[in-house]
């Protein structure tokens, strides 16, 4: 349906989407299933959202892909041949572009679509969004699936702008990708994409120069191909997989030693250890159950990976400088890798250690460090990060009642309820938002748990008549207590140099996002606030406006 509104014809849908990255993708499929009229907005010129946008070398998930994908659809997961433990970005998107044909929610999907305004119009209770085109949706309900690491982060640097070589960030990475054969090479970072990527850059290029700032945590993935016992074992048991996945603390199948490091003798622990690390990737964060709340534990952790960096990393100079010091193990993401350590002893790769003396400024040939060193570079990479959690939703700057804007309502840092809705913003819902475990987890099952979550809760509307939901000032200031509370207890709250805390930000609020009181506890939280009528919410009856149903 559309109707003329100030000479603007105005698409009317029960629901809009901002987004058709996993989220928007498990959001439209819902939606469509529920009978509720939705149009999703993508900006990209394709749907798979994060996984569209960061193509660079060696990008992979380091959840396994087994348990990295949607559990809606039994036929779809046991259809679904993932060729390795851990998928690729090339495979994931090719997932994600399946399951919208598989579905048919092409038709759904608006692509170069940029929502650049949305506000709420008290009078017809709807959100009105704009896009960069001039088109104008209304709806009654906006989801936001605008992701969490979808705003990258160019650091600003003097200079940049005569840099006359090329550069990129890891997060808009082009699609014809970058030839660095032959080229001297700078990644600035040492993040997850850094150390995803360093490897694979450093076969090809000439030289590449590795400017760190803060040495991070970095475990082999010991990625492979999907071994087909075990690929039949989860086909079997799927539904018990996904079960113990919503239920866990990070949303996945990786098992956690229940037991203290502290209640363990340290042979036993250094065992644990080995163990952990030929898991490989995020399971070292799982070694013991104090881990990320005991900070002797911690560092017993720590020590050992540093001891492994040392017995990798031929040049000791080199080696000191990538062990991470005065920083607990996991308090910055932990990353994933395959032969990051190793590529350090290759001849054409130069770790510069950047932390006490930092890049002073790009110049029209490479990089020049504040006491006076240059690096020539033909080809300057950013893995430098992301706005991570609140970016894109106070990019967009949504306006609720009374004109109230997103970035005035969080600008002491992120306040919401559950992660899901904030006071002021009538109708608006935030897949994985800040409060919510989002990034702590294993982003599908946050994902799948929020649209579930709200796709029943506008039935639950329409059934009963409301036309309005928004969580009282109350309920929102307990649950952002909480979040911050249930950080208090862990190690996060004594390391908050992270994107966690959104200290990587000049200027944002420095204030841990996620949620860490884990998955099942935080699905039980939710599942009970919608059981018992949404409290915490104030539920409105439906006014004259009439409820939208159109296309
Ligand atoms: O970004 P980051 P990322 N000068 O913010 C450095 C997910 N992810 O894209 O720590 C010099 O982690 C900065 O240094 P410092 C995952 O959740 C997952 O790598 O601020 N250096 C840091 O080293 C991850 O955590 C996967 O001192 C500067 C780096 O840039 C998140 O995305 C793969 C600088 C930024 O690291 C973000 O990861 C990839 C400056 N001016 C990403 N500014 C997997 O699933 C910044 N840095 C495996």
């Amino acid at each position: 349906m559309q109707s003329k509104d100030h000479d603007v014809a105005i698409k009317y849908f029960d629901a809009i989407v901002v987004g058709a990255g996993l989220a928007g993708v498990c959001a439209a499929y819902q939606l469509r299933r529920s009978g509720i009229s939705a149009r999703i907005l993508e900006a990209g010129g394709g749907v798979g959202g994060t996984w569209y946008h960061n193509r660079y070398p060696g990008a992979r998930c380091d959840i396994e892909s087994l348990d990295y994908s949607y559990s809606f659809s039994d036929e779809l997961q046991q259809e679904w041949h993932w060729s390795e433990r851990y998928a690729s970005q090339p495979e994931i998107l090719r997932y994600i572009n399946h399951v919208v044909d598989r579905f048919d929610l092409r038709r759904d999907i608006q692509l170069n679509t940029r929502v650049t305004q949305a506000s709420f119009d008290e009078a017809q209770e709807r959100w009105v969004l704009v896009t960069d085109a001039g088109e104008v949706f209304a709806a009654r309900y906006a989801i936001m699936a605008t992701g969490v690491l979808s705003v990258t982060q160019v650091p600003s640097m003097k200079g940049l702008e005569d840099f006359k070589g090329e550069w990129f960030h890891t997060g808009d990475w082009p699609s014809q990708g970058v030839d660095v054969r032959g080229k001297r090479v700078g990644v600035i970072g040492t993040g997850s994409s850094a150390t995803q990527l360093i490897p694979l850059v450093a076969e090809e290029a000439a030289h590449l120069y590795v400017f760190q700032r803060t040495a991070n945590y970095t475990m082999p993935a010991q990625n492979h191909p999907t071994k087909p016992e075990v690929e039949k074992e989860w086909k079997q048991h799927y539904p018990d997989r996904r079960r113990f996945a919503w239920a866990s603390g990070f949303g996945h199948n990786q098992v956690t030693n229940h037991l203290s490091g502290k209640e363990m003798t340290p042979e036993a622990c250094l065992a644990e250890l080995e163990n952990r690390w030929r898991l490989g990737g995020l399971y070292m964060m799982r070694a013991f159950k104090d881990i990320l709340t005991d900070a002797e534990v911690n560092d017993v952790a720590a020590e050992y990976v540093r001891g492994k960096i040392r017995a990798i990393v031929r040049d000791k100079e080199t080696a000191e400088a990538l062990c991470p010091r005065d920083l607990y193990i996991g308090t910055k993401r932990l990353c994933s890798g395959t032969n990051y350590y190793e590529t350090f002893n290759r001849d054409n790769v130069t770790l510069v250690n950047v932390k006490n003396k930092p890049i002073d400024c790009v110049t029209g040939s490479g990089i020049q460090l504040v006491d006076g060193r240059s690096y020539e570079l033909d080809v300057l990479i950013f893995a430098t990060g992301f706005d991570a959690m609140t970016g894109a939703m106070t990019k967009i700057n949504p306006l609720g009642r009374n004109g109230l804007s997103l970035r005035e309502a969080w600008a002491e840092g992120p306040k919401t309820y559950l992660g899901l809705c904030m006071t002021g913003f009538p109708n608006m819902f935030v897949i994985t938002g800040p409060g919510s475990p989002s990034v702590f987890s294993n982003m599908v099952t946050s994902i799948e748990q929020h649209v579930e979550w709200i796709v029943a809760c506008i039935a639950y509307m329409k059934q009963h008549g409301f036309s309005l939901i928004e969580p009282t000032l109350h309920a929102q200031e307990e649950w952002t207590q909480h979040v911050t509370q249930m950080a208090g207890k862990t190690l996060y709250a004594k390391s908050r140099n992270s994107w966690f805390h959104g200290a990587n930000i000049p200027g944002k609020p420095v204030v841990f996002m996620p949620y860490v009181g884990g998955v099942g506890n935080y699905y039980k939280k939710i599942t009970q606030v919608a059981d018992n009528g949404y409290e915490g919410f104030r539920l409105s009856a439906a006014s004259a406006t009439p409820e939208f149903s159109g296309h």
